[in-house]
């Protein structure tokens, strides 16, 4: 059982209005921290979005309080992992906290306000009451947001455990446009966790209040980004409190990722990636640093549609592709594909959908997905390796050299067909009147005639081998050899 651990620290919030500069789009909200907004140049990033309804942020968490005012109308119905229903209210407090810095409303005269506020929260629950999370549920759940619709997940949970089936799924997640955004944890350390040192993952750790990375926060060049941390926030029970550690920083960044989403609905998560990272100013222990969300939206832009097809399962007959466009399915593009299998460099179409199921009649071949659209580009996936073929000889393995004592003999493997062979040549010393029942004298492409050769002929054994089974072909023997 491999457990996460939540970092969230929740504080007594101490009111602490800073002297706000004159914006048009500064949220109104008594408790709205504008020090820590300005940090990472949020008021000029609202000139531009505030983000959309149709950018929803899945919180990974404890659940989210849906009836809190300032939460009010912005979470969809969620799912509870833990307990395998949809009620994904929050009995912790943990994930309220980061649903309110992610997304809490603005200028509703009550409480704080979110990054993205015009954005909408869906609450996933994975983290039971004893505060701990299994990383098999966390994939689940990010599985579950990405089948949703969500744009943005983020998961301010964290573990030692580098769980393949958990990097599968942020893989996948980043494949289908959807950004995922975790904590990197409250340790001081640099060990790394997962999964925010998942190279697919845009890990956070949280800076101090003087500036430069927080002791507690982890570090190391795993760790792409940091932001202010201590965020005042939603509380269970209708409440405000300040969401303190890595957990309250993460949901800033995926706040302002949700809101380079809201601008840009094309963008591929490596461009969204690319533009937090060009723009981030350095701070040591960290590999980019410090997000500017006002720079990031300038550098993104609004990229048109540009498919990054991708492919993900085994070549193999009786295995299923899935391909991924690269693009949000927000953004509402209606993709057609075209499974293709390519023999050289001839390739005909061979399925259609999302998802292809591989075929005897693939064995041999390597298979590709071409993605077009209206107004869009059409791109092709890479290929897949072979898809595995049995292997058969076509023409016999053979000998090359002269029939002497001290000779030096080459064996020829002959041809053969078949994926992924691997090759095997033994050296067989023939009886004098028979081949049949002959000595293995050698392995090897090579064999010199010994003196015990003279007066009998050598063959060549190659046995070709792939993981469908294997084949022996025997050459012609030699002369007898002098
Ligand atoms: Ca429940
Ligand atoms: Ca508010």
């Amino acid at each position: 059982m491999v457990l996460v651990r939540a970092g969230l620290v929740t504080a007594v919030f101490a009111c602490a209005l800073a002297a706000a500069v004159a914006h048009a789009a500064l949220p109104t909200d008594p408790l709205t921290q504008n020090a820590v907004f300005e940090a990472v140049d949020l008021p000029r990033a609202w000139d531009i979005t505030t983000g959309s309804p149709d950018v929803v942020i899945a919180v990974v968490d404890s659940g989210v309080d849906a009836s809190h005012p300032d939460l009010a109308g912005a979470v969809e119905e969620g799912y509870d992992f833990v307990d395998g229903d949809t009620d994904a209210a929050d009995g912790n407090g943990h994930g309220t906290g980061v649903a309110g810095i992610a997304a809490a409303r603005a200028n509703n005269g009550i409480g704080a306000a979110g990054v993205c506020w015009s954005c909408r929260i869906l609450p996933l629950r994975v983290l039971g009451p004893e505060g701990f999370a299994l990383q098999t549920t966390m994939a689940d759940a990010i599985d579950y947001a990405v089948d949703h619709g969500a744009a943005v997940v983020n998961v301010s949970l964290y573990g030692e455990n580098h769980d393949v089936r958990l990097e599968d799924t942020i893989v996948r997640a980043r494949r289908a446009g959807v950004v995922v955004v975790a904590a990197a944890g409250n340790e001081g350390a640099t060990t790394r966790e997962y999964p925010a040192a998942f190279p697919a993952t845009i890990s956070v750790g949280a800076i101090a209040e003087g500036g430069g990375l927080a002791g507690y926060s982890n570090r190391g060049r795993w760790v792409k980004f940091a932001v202010p941390s201590c965020v005042v926030t939603t509380q269970i029970g209708g409440g405000f409190g300040a969401g303190c550690g890595t957990s309250g920083a993460t949901p800033l960044v995926a706040g302002i990722a949700a809101l380079l989403r809201a601008r840009a609905r094309f963008a591929t998560v490596s461009q969204i990636e690319s533009a937090l990272a060009r723009t981030a100013r350095p701070v040591a222990g960290v590999r980019f640093g410090l997000v500017d969300a006002y720079a990031a939206l300038h550098a993104l832009g609004q990229p048109a549609p540009r498919f990054e097809p991708t492919l993900e399962g085994m070549a193999d007959v009786g295995e299923t592709l899935t391909a991924y466009t690269g693009i949000w399915a927000g953004a509402r593009i209606k993709p057609a594909y075209a499974w293709q299998r390519c023999r050289g460099a001839s390739c005909a179409t061979v399925g259609t959908g999302s998802a292809y199921r591989v075929r005897s009649a693939d064995r041999g071949t390597a298979l590709q997905v071409s993605v077009s659209a209206p107004g869009v580009p059409t791109a092709v996936s890479a290929r897949t390796t072979l898809v595995p073929e049995r292997v058969r000889n076509e023409t016999r393995p053979s000998i090359v050299g002269r029939a002497l004592v001290g000779e030096t003999l080459r064996a020829g493997r002959g041809s053969w067909s078949g994926t992924a062979l691997s090759f095997s040549p033994t050296w067989i010393r023939c009886r004098v009147t028979s081949c049949r029942g002959g000595v293995e004298v050698a392995l090897g492409w090579r064999y010199r005639a010994r003196p015990a050769d003279r007066g009998r002929r050598l063959r060549v054994v190659v046995t070709a081998t792939n993981r469908l089974g294997s084949v022996t072909a025997v050459s012609t023997p030699t002369a007898r050899i002098r």
